[in-house]
């Protein structure tokens, strides 16, 4: 099968893109990011629907070339198909110990989403060191 780099779909002031890139950021995966202006309604261009049909961002193409949505399971795919810098444990009872808690790592992508920042290396650091303490 051939591999490619992986591409991101999204637009800096969409938070769900947000979460992505944040996750591709801590498994620090080689993407490409294609953007797609929302304040011009680019998700609405037949270009786009091509890419996904349901014309929201974040898309994310698999370095195989598949299309993934929503931006709870490209985390959760990049978790397992990225291994390094797990979100969650592989125990099942500490997964889902940590799954039920709110301070759990998945919950920090969806939390700390900066509301008026383009500049993703603070939310990043944030994220790092938040995560540091929940798990030390
Ligand atoms: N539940 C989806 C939400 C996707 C979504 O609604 N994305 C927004 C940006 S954050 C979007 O594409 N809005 C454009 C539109 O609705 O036309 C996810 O988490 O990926």
């Amino acid at each position: 099968m051939t591999e490619n780099k992986p591409v991101l779909y999204g637009y800096f002031r969409s938070s769900a893109t947000w979460r992505v890139r944040i996750a591709l950021e801590v498994k620090g995966v080689d993407y490409e990011h294609r953007f797609i202006n929302l304040l011009k309604k680019e998700q609405l261009s037949e270009e786009y629907k091509k890419v996904n049909p349901t014309q929201k961002v974040p898309s994310f193409i698999t370095k195989e070339g598949k299309l993934l949505t929503q931006s709870q399971a490209i985390i959760e795919y990049l978790d397992e198909a990225y291994p390094n810098e797990p979100f969650l444990p592989k125990d099942p009872t500490e997964r889902a110990l940590q799954v039920a808690t709110p301070k759990n790592k998945l919950s920090f992508l969806e939390r700390w989403l900066p509301r008026d920042s383009r500049d993703s290396r603070s939310v990043l650091a944030n994220f790092r060191v938040r995560t540091v303490s929940v798990t030390d």
